[in-house]
């Protein structure tokens, strides 16, 4: 039998590394989900809402590269649009399949379930293409050309892109045909002349350094530029949404540049450099100390996903992929040792009744990690203290930095830990932030992982307290919610929980955590105002972060 139209996209889906699929099922996409769930190649992966199905698509994708999720009309896609926004200003390429009511039913203009009752069937689609880079209606005439555009869109921009699928077509066979798509390849004379000023810069430059950033890892070209700063000799620094692209034991690696906010060694030395190389950065508010940082266009050298820059020369239809291994090839290595070492969060204080402070909380948490951990960390305090932790050999930092859709760690958590396949989960969020997706932790319990889960119960939003005018506000409240009891309720039976007020309670739920061979969830409670030093940073640079 000749494949149908679901069938064709999920075959080529799991072409290019998708075998999971997150979501939540409805009628209108039955059609969809009946052949994924029969799918050897791909696993269904139910989710408690549509929210957290994006979510988790977002962390599998930062993990494999590529992710997708499926939802039904309407109701169903609305709620994961924000998931899919973060997708798109994050870089992941993550598909949107969603379902949608039949042709005779939209012809006919009917009052069908899931619409504004007004007969229109193509709104959620308009909706969703400013947070999309390509989408496509699938029928069996285009689906094999749209399928081939949509993937070959999604993996060039590294965005999302929306598929949705009429009920009535989704698994009828399909009719057209169509190659897999190549990648843009650079311009050989652009990217020739690109590596040469590249080079050159570098050689006349008596200090030169790396900024390492995300980009280059969602192009799957970490080795790449790996092997780039490995040929070079150059030290490299790191930004904050940039953490752990490349390895934080490497005797090059000289610490975070958070501008002026952090490491002053750090920011003195970057800046000094005759040249900077920036590889995949991007220069958000909070990867830049709040636009503290001050690079010297003239002293830059910006290489982009498809477009290079040196000083105020651009060369445009360089791609990235392309340009590392040119300059690995022809860069003059330098052996001279770094000039700085990476600091760390410092020595573990406090022990038996002592209260949990961030002196005592932030070197615990730097201590507790291991080589190869995964860890994803929430928008909030917590995370702003971990972005300055040394990390060990092979762990991977994660954390949304540009779009901050509180919320987003847990079920991104789960995705990830779906999509993993060696080393620990670990998840660091906020209590407020989990307080939006808390739900999502019965997902690991149902599918047997063993997440190490901290959750940090400070009383409320902590990072609000030090970014608004009035820290006690009502709005930075929340309901008291008792933590460490949800693990249980939500299913997840086996699963270690502790509540930590003290500091050798925490250091006892540390010791068990780190040897169990359960799911493990940590409520760590500290008092209102235990700030990680970027927090109070931040507070004091606010006209500088709201450009007031
Ligand atoms: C979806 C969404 N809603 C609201 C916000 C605004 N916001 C940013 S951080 C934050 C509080 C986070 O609190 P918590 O998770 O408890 O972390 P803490 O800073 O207290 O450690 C809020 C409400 C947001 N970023 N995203
Ligand atoms: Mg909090």
């Amino acid at each position: 039998m000749s494949e149908s139209v679901i069938e064709y996209v999920l075959r080529r889906l799991h072409d290019i590394g998708i075998d999971a699929i997150f979501g939540v099922a409805g009628d209108f996409a039955f059609p969809i989900h009946d052949v994924i769930v029969n799918d050897p190649n791909i696993d269904w992966v139910g989710c408690c809402n549509e929210l957290n199905a994006g979510y988790a698509a977002d962390g599998y994708a930062r993990l494999r590269g590529v992710g997708a999720l499926s939802t039904t009309y309407g109701v169903g896609e609305l709620s994961a649009i924000n998931a899919v926004a973060g997708s798109y200003a994050e870089h992941l390429p993550v598909f949107h399949l969603t379902g949608m009511p039949s042709m005779p039913v939209q012809a006919a203009r009917s009052l069908v379930h899931h619409t504004l009752g007004n007969g229109e069937f193509d709104l959620f689609c308009t909706m969703a293409e400013p947070v999309v880079c390509a989408s496509a209606i699938m029928t069996p005439q285009k689906v094999a050309y749209e399928t081939e555009r949509l993937i070959a869109t999604a993996l060039y921009h590294r965005r999302p892109v929306y598929m949705a699928f009429p009920s009535d077509l989704a698994n009828e066979p399909v009719l057209g045909r169509a190659q897999p798509l190549e990648l843009p390849a650079s311009d050989p004379a652009s990217l020739d002349a690109a590596v040469t000023a590249i080079v050159d810069a570098v050689d006349a430059a008596g200090t030169a350094c790396v900024l390492p950033g995300m980009l280059a890892v969602r192009a799957g070209l970490r080795d790449s530029l790996q092997a780039f700063v490995e040929a070079s000799g150059l030290p490299y620094a790191t930004m904050f949404g940039d953490k752990s692209v490349l390895n934080e034991q490497h005797s090059s690696y000289i610490g975070m540049y958070d501008g002026k906010l952090m490491d002053e060694d750090v920011r003195a030395f970057v800046e000094s450099c005759d040249q900077v190389l920036c590889v995949g950065t991007v220069m958000t508010d909070f990867n830049t100390g709040a636009f503290t940082v001050a690079l010297d266009e003239a002293r830059t050298i910006t290489v982009g996903l498809h477009r290079t820059q040196v000083g105020s020369t651009a060369f445009p239809n360089v791609e990235m992929r392309d340009i590392l291994p040119e300059l690995a090839k022809r860069v003059s290595s330098r052996t001279s040792a770094a000039p700085l070492r990476a600091g760390s969060l410092g020595e573990v204080v406090g022990g038996g009744d002592d209260p949990i402070t961030a002196e005592a909380l932030y070197p615990r948490w730097e201590r507790f990690f291991r080589p190869e951990d995964t860890i994803i960390t929430e928008t909030g305090s917590s995370s702003m203290g971990l972005g300055f932790a040394h990390l060990p050999t092979g762990v991977t930092f994660h954390n949304q930095t540009l779009w901050g859709s509180i919320g987003w760690a847990t079920p991104a958590a789960f995705g990830a830990a779906v999509a993993l396949s060696h080393g620990r989960l670990i998840l660091v969020t906020g209590e407020g932030s989990h307080q939006l997706t808390a739900q999502e932790i019965s997902q690991f319990g149902r599918r047997g992982l063993r997440p190490i889960i901290f959750v940090l119960n400070n009383n409320g939003y902590l990072v609000e307290r030090f970014l608004c005018k009035d820290p006690n506000i009502a709005y930075n409240d929340l309901a008291a919610w008792n933590y460490a009891e949800i693990p249980h309720a939500l299913g997840c039976d086996d699963w270690y929980t502790a509540r930590a007020t003290t500091c050798g309670e925490l250091d006892n739920a540390m010791t068990v955590a780190a040897q169990a061979d359960t799911g493990v969830y940590i409520e760590v409670v500290t008092d209102t105002y235990a700030a990680s030093k970027l927090v109070m940073q931040l507070h004091e640079n606010l006209a500088t972060l709201y450009n007031t």
